[in-house]
C-alpha cells in the first residue's frame, strides 16, 4: 500500500484530543441517546419507570414514550435492547417480553407494552402531558395520525402496480396531509392543540420518518410543501427534549427499508437529485433541520469517534493503519480546516463510515453533517471509490454487540 503524503501530516490521535472536551451531563443534562438514567434533579430513589427502548435509538414507538418521559421529566432508568434487523435480541428481554418488541415499561413492579398503552398508565400515575391521551380533541388526533401512517406505508412500500398506482398513492397521502394541515390551523399556535402536548408526540416519530423517506424515495419534501407543518417542525426543533431524539435524511432512508420491508422510489428527476445530496451531500441545508447550529457540534463529532475509534477501526473493511490515518485525516480537516492527502484506499474506508453514521444514536444531527462533509471530502481526495453499499434486508453492519452496545 502506498502512501501519498503531502506536506501537511494528521494530526495525532492526542492532538485531536486536545482540541475537544465536549461533555454532557447524561443524567441531568439535555435529552440524548446515551443516557442509562435520567433524573432530573431528583434523587435516584424517586425512580419508578424502566424504559426498555432499542440501542439504535431508532424505534418510532420508543421515540414517542422517550419523548414523552423527557417532556414530563420523570426519573427513568433506560435498558437497550438489540431490535432483530440489527443483531441478536437479548435473552433476558424475550424473557420479558416474549415477543421481543419494543418499547416496554416498568412503573414500579408492572411491565407494559404497547406504546400508547404505555402513555395511558404514565398519566394515570404522573399526569397528561397538557392534554391527556383520551382527551376527545386527542383522540381525534390518533386517529388522524393513524390514517396518514397508512395513506404513507401505501405509498412507500407497496409496488406501485398498476403504473397508475404510484400517482393514485401520492393523491391520496396528499390528501391526508391537507387535513394534518387543516387540524394544525385549527389552534392559534405551531402545535396540534393549543399548546404542546402528548398529541405533538403522537404525531412526532413517524412525520419525522415520512419528512425523510418521501423527500429520499418519492422526490417530495413534505416539511417545505405544506406551511403548517413547517411551522410544526420549526416549533417542535425549538423543544431541546425533540433535538435530542432527532434524526436526520440519511440515518431514515436508509434504516426504513428494512424496517418497513423495502422502499419503492418512483425514479422521478426530483427523486434521484433528492437521492444524490442525502447520499453525497451536501448535507447543510436539507429539510431535515433548521434550527440554529449549536457551537460545539464538530467538538461533539470528534468527541464521539474518539470515544469509538476503537470499533469503528475494528469493523471497517480497509486496513487498520490505512483506516486510521485516513480518519485522522478528516477529523484535522473538520476541526482544523487543514486538508492532508489521505493514504490509497481512503475513498472507499472513509465513505464506508460516511454512510454509517447514525443519528442522533453516534451524534446529532449537525455534528453528523459535519462528519459526514469532512469524511466525504477527504475521500474525494483519494479517489471516487464508495463503501460497501447498504444492505436493504437488515443492518447488521449497525450490530449494537460491535460497539460495546451503548
Ligand atoms: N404497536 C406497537 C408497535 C411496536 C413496534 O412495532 N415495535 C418494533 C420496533 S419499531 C419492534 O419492536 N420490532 C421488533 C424488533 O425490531 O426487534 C407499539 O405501539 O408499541
Amino acid at each position: 500500500m502506498t502512501s501519498n503524503h503531502s506536506a501537511i501530516a494528521p494530526l495525532t490521535w492526542a492532538e485531536l484530543q486536545a482540541l475537544t472536551n465536549f461533555e454532557i451531563d447524561l443524567v441531568n443534562g439535555p435529552t440524548n441517546p446515551q443516557s442509562l438514567l435520567r433524573l432530573f434533579g431528583h434523587a435516584e430513589s424517586d425512580v419508578r419507570v424502566t424504559l426498555y427502548r432499542d440501542h439504535h435509538a431508532w424505534c418510532p414507538y420508543c421515540q414517542k414514550v422517550w419523548l414523552w418521559l423527557e417532556e414530563k421529566q420523570i426519573p427513568y432508568r433506560i435498558k437497550k435492547v438489540t431490535m432483530f434487523c440489527y443483531g441478536e435480541k437479548e435473552s433476558w428481554y424475550k424473557q420479558k417480553v416474549p415477543s421481543g418488541m419494543l418499547p416496554a415499561l416498568e412503573i414500579d413492579d408492572r411491565l407494559i407494552t404497547e406504546s400508547d398503552d404505555i402513555l395511558i398508565a404514565l398519566e394515570e400515575v404522573f399526569g397528561p402531558l397538557v392534554f391527556g391521551m383520551q382527551d376527545s380533541r386527542v383522540l381525534a388526533l390518533r386517529q388522524l395520525e393513524r390514517m396518514l401512517f397508512r395513506a404513507w406505508c401505501s405509498w412507500l412500500c407497496y409496488r406501485p402496480i398498476p403504473f397508475d398506482r404510484e400517482q393514485k398513492n401520492r393523491r391520496q397521502f396528499i390528501e391526508v396531509v391537507a387535513k394534518v394541515e387543516a387540524a394544525l390551523a385549527a389552534t392559534p399556535g405551531p402545535y396540534f392543540l393549543e399548546e404542546f402536548s402528548t398529541a405533538d408526540v403522537i404525531f412526532t416519530p413517524y412525520v419525522e420518518r415520512m419528512n425523510a423517506s418521501l423527500y429520499y424515495y418519492k422526490g417530495y419534501s413534505l416539511r417545505e410543501e405544506n406551511p403548517r407543518l413547517s411551522a410544526w417542525f420549526d416549533a417542535m426543533e425549538t423543544r431541546p427534549t425533540y433535538r435530542g431524539t432527532q434524526s436526520d435524511f440519511h440515518t431514515h432512508a436508509h434504516d426504513l427499508p428494512p424496517q418497513m420491508g423495502g422502499c419503492w422510489e418512483n425514479g422521478e428527476p426530483q427523486t434521484s437529485i433528492n437521492q444524490q445530496r442525502v447520499d453525497h451531500g451536501p448535507w447543510f441545508g436539507l429539510p431535515d433541520v433548521t434550527y440554529p447550529e449549536p457551537e460545539n457540534c464538530r467538538q461533539e463529532a470528534l468527541q464521539r469517534i474518539i470515544k469509538h475509534r476503537e470499533n469503528l477501526t475494528k469493523v471497517n473493511p480497509a486496513d487498520s493503519q490505512l483506516f486510521d490515518e485516513a480518519l485522522r485525516c478528516a477529523l484535522t480537516l473538520m476541526m482544523t480546516g487543514k486538508v492532508c492527502q489521505p493514504p490509497e484506499g481512503a475513498d472507499e474506508a472513509l465513505r464506508y463510515l460516511r454512510d454509517r453514521i447514525s443519528v442522533p444514536r453516534d451524534m446529532s444531527i449537525y455534528a453528523a453533517k459535519h462528519l459526514r462533509e469532512a469524511l466525504e471530502k477527504t475521500a474525494a481526495k483519494a479517489g471516487d471509490r464508495q463503501g460497501r453499499p447498504l444492505s436493504t434486508r437488515d443492518r447488521r453492519d449497525q450490530n449494537p454487540a460491535n460497539f460495546g452496545k451503548v
